[in-house]
């Protein structure tokens, strides 16, 4: 090209942002508003405090006193509204604090966007005190992580991150050198971003359907696999219609964050086991086994041998590409379950078959005599008496989960949440984050004493923020999975126990309500004055129950 030639309209002469004196912050909160991401759950530092200076009114800043909590807040409000959450870290120490928090959002499929702070662009090349080499801090676990190349870039690449977290559901990063939020911002360019709506197709292809009421036709036994991609209520309905057409039990995955079918229905036939010889034997009578929004299949310790039997043939519908992709399956949906579910409820026939039997529930244990210990049978027992039917029940105690899920089934959708990257801390940030997300839906975590220690600062933010938040700590002193674990391989335990640790204290210290609760009567009376009061209280409750460690883990 001629270089006397003019310059063109869109060359750089052009591009110069007209000066509106409109910055990237306002053209931000532009966007965060149109978005409903005003609600930002936040740990900041003073690479932040250029953006959250005279934060608008109608932004609500919500502080967690860990990255770890701000995380947990976030994933707890985005899974509770079903909607991206916002939320905003500080440089290298604030994102790596919030890793494992965000491993816990990717695999809980909790859509967060995640405003991180960086050092001025300016001299970033010079690494100056608090510059942050931050686009791979937090490794595979963002679903999308944007560098912003220009600060008027900031506001598309949220908008992108937003989209990013909500199609791939999972926490989405943006890096934000401190100066770019007053340059200003570059309303001539179109914007790089959908700005509008992003419509994700959710009904079923007819040739989906098709392929797998065929596969389901050519069986004599088939049975349902549900997992946490199935937790909504159309789905629910769907699953109990295409079940009771088939007469078939419905298992749900083996360590999932959350219920896929109703588990007080007839045909709920409990949890598969999460290693390959009980999985195996556990599906042995059925040759055709539909696994609906979870992987075939989640597994926890390894085992040699296959998965199922040579006889049972596998098919996955699920919206999670990756989930889908890594199924030990002969045929894979890759769409929303709901349309799948439904549709294909319409499609098969009606089987004659005699309903598989109830599955054996755990036996109760009497309460304790004088002078015997508290357990926590007791409290699951106690609390499934008590709790409403719409009551969510987040667990992180390992070594009681067994008799969790046994005792507390899930009556409606969101019923049943934890963790499911396997990292402890979320329940008492991610608990607070649900319950400001369902202000009227009660929300009782079962915490492990070990686990309440990881995340113990959040009881600060529900307390501050009055929300009702209740968590009850299974105090049995140490980390009994990890003992009985250790029992298994015929060793003792190489850590010590920690029963001096009075959780309750911690979270008086913090400026929360705790009580600290040691016999059956007060336990029983606890919950008698407490359970009430779930749906309409709005001031968190640590109830942290000293107990004997539970003898066995049936895990
Ligand atoms: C962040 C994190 N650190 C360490 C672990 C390993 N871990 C798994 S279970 C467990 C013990 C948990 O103790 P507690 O919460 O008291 O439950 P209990 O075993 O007593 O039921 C530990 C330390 C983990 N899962 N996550
Ligand atoms: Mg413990």
């Amino acid at each position: 090209m001629a270089r006397t030639e003019a310059p063109r309209r869109d060359g750089p002469a052009a591009a110069a942002p007209a000066a509106t004196g409109r910055t990237v912050r306002d053209a931000t909160f532009d966007l965060l508003r149109r978005r409903g991401l005003t609600t930002m759950f936040a740990n900041p530092g003073s690479t932040e405090i250029s953006f959250l200076s005279g934060l608008p009114d109608d932004f609500h800043f919500v502080l967690g006193l860990h990255e770890n909590a701000v995380i947990g807040l976030s994933s707890g409000w985005a899974i509770g509204r079903g909607e991206p959450a916002l939320a905003l870290l500080h440089t290298t120490a604030g994102l790596g604090n919030a890793v494992g928090a965000l491993a816990t959002a990717r695999v809980n499929r909790a859509p967060i966007v995640v405003l991180v702070g960086q050092q001025d662009r300016r001299h970033l090349a010079f690494e100056p005190f608090l510059s942050g080499r931050l686009s791979g801090l937090a490794g595979e676990y963002p679903v999308r992580v944007e560098t912003p190349v220009r600060a008027q870039d900031v506001p598309d690449a949220i908008e992108r991150a937003y989209h990013a977290a909500v199609t791939s559901r999972g926490p989405a990063l943006v890096i934000v050198p401190m100066d770019d939020w007053a340059s200003e911002a570059d309303d001539s360019r179109e914007p790089a971003a959908v700005s509008g709506e992003v419509i994700r197709a959710a009904e079923a292809a007819p040739e989906a359907v098709e392929a797998l009421a065929a596969f389901l036709g050519e069986a004599d036994s088939p049975a349902l696999v549900v997992g946490a991609g199935a937790d909504d209520a159309d789905t629910w309905a769907a699953l109990v219609e295409l079940a009771e057409k088939l007469v078939a039990p419905v298992y749900q995955e083996s360590f999932g964050a959350r219920a896929g079918f109703p588990q007080d229905h007839p045909l709920f036939a409990g949890f598969l086991p999460s290693d390959r010889p009980r999985l195996r034997e556990t599906l042995a009578p059925y040759d055709a086994v539909l696994v609906v929004g979870a992987p075939a299949f989640r597994q926890s310790a390894y085992q040699p041998g296959p998965m199922t039997e040579p006889t049972t043939r596998v098919a996955v519908v699920g919206d999670d590409a990756e989930e889908v992709h890594r199924s030990a399956a002969g045929l894979a949906v890759l769409a929303p379950p709901a349309g799948v579910c439904r549709e294909l409820a319409r499609r098969v026939a009606a089987r004659e078959a005699e309903p598989p039997a109830p599955r054996t529930r755990m036996p109760l244990t009497p309460p304790p005599g004088p002078g015997e210990p508290l357990l926590a049978t007791h409290i699951l027992a106690a609390l499934a008496e008590r709790l409403p039917p719409d009551a969510i029940v987040l667990e992180e105690a390992p070594v009681d989960r067994p008799e969790i899920h046994d005792r507390l089934p899930a009556r409606q959708p969101l019923g049943f949440l934890s963790a499911a990257q396997g990292g402890l801390g979320f329940a008492l940030a991610g608990a607070t984050g649900l319950r400001m997300a369902q202000p009227h839906r009660p929300i009782v975590a079962v915490v492990g004493d070990g686990a309440s220690l990881y995340g113990i600062q959040a009881v600060w933010t529900a307390a501050h923020y009055r929300v009702g938040a209740v968590w009850v700590v299974l105090s049995n002193g140490g980390y009994v999975v990890m003992d009985r674990l250790a029992e298994r391989q015929g060793a003792t335990s190489t850590w010590p126990g920690f029963a001096e640790i009075e959780v309750a204290a911690i979270a008086r210290g913090f400026g929360c309500p705790a009580r600290r609760i040691s016999t059956h009567d007060e336990l029983v009376a606890t919950l008698d004055e407490i359970v009430p009061t779930l749906h309409e209280r709005d001031e968190p409750l640590l109830l942290d129950v000293v107990i004997a460690p539970t003898a066995t883990f049936a895990g």
